[in-house]
């Protein structure tokens, strides 16, 4: 009897701690470009190695990258993953295939991806530099790094290639272009500066190379720090602003951002903006 009772009790343990789990609000934007409305996103449930442990929970985004939903998680990782059009900043338009490319309709789309702790809110947005560093991060996790130590130093190592480490402490998943902060200015020159010289259907590619090439030791191979240091000079700004914020008001999301210029390392000190008063 006694036996059976302590069965019992195993399983009802069993049971409760299956079920355990909290309720998460979690919501966030998908930014290249802001992926278009209708954009996959997908969250996987993990552990704190960010290995999978849940299913795939499955949403589409709404107006300027925007998704949320609710979920209950064992533990608070998730690993985001967006798949979609987007908004291209140097020709200020989507990437969707126009009538005359309807044959390729995967050309244009972008994946990104962002891991998140969710004790640090849930809030988690999805944009190049967390798309760049995702690989390098879970590299160093199995290091043995806290995830909070290895974004950081992921953010850091990415960060200095552009002269904007002075923003890799706070995690890049909060990050948005429409945030109106400086944070927002940083992650659009940096995006608009990858795009330069890429058409939609290389860009994917680029963006996956440059990953592979981060994940290893967090660095960049020197034609890409080249290249971006190149396009960063020849960005219109100008337009970049106009055009983005054109965008977004037409999204109905109206837009601040600050003086592009101050994100970009004009004289190649290593510091972005200390050069302008
Ligand atoms: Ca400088």
């Amino acid at each position: 009897m006694k036996k059976v009772l302590h069965c019992i009790l195993f399983c009802l343990l069993f049971i409760s701690c299956k079920d355990d789990g909290k309720n998460y609000h979690l919501s966030g934007r998908a930014e290249k470009g802001t992926l278009v409305d209708n954009s996959m996103i997908f969250v996987l449930e993990t552990n704190s190695k960010f290995a999978t442990t849940g299913d795939v929970i499955r949403t589409v985004t709404n107006k300027g990258g925007a998704y949320e939903f609710n979920v209950k998680l064992k533990e608070p990782f998730v690993s985001v993953t967006a798949m979609g059009y987007y908004y291209n900043e140097i020709t200020g338009k989507t990437t969707e295939p126009t009538d005359g490319d309807k044959d390729d309709t995967s050309a244009g789309k972008i994946t990104l991806y962002a891991l998140a702790e969710l004790s640090e809110g849930s809030n988690i947005n999805l944009n190049v530099i967390t798309t760049i560093t995702k690989d390098r991060i879970l590299n160093l996790i199995q290091t043995g790094m806290s995830y909070e130590s290895a974004y950081k130093q992921a953010q850091f190592e990415l960060l200095s290639h552009f002269g904007l480490q002075r923003y890799a402490e706070k995690n890049a998943n909060t990050f948005s272009i429409t945030a109106g902060n400086e944070e927002a200015g940083a992650l659009l020159v940096i995006s608009a500066a990858l795009l330069v010289n890429q058409t939609p259907s290389s860009f994917q590619d680029y963006l996956n190379k440059i990953c592979t090439e981060f994940a290893k030791k967090g660095k960049l191979a020197k034609y890409m720090i080249t290249a971006y240091e190149a396009n960063c000079q020849k960005l219109n700004l100008n337009q970049l602003t106009t055009w983005t914020k054109r965008y977004y008001s037409t999204l109905g999301i109206p837009i601040e951002l600050p003086n592009l210029a101050l994100f970009i390392d004009w004289n190649g000190d290593g510091v972005a903006g200390n050069e302008i008063n």
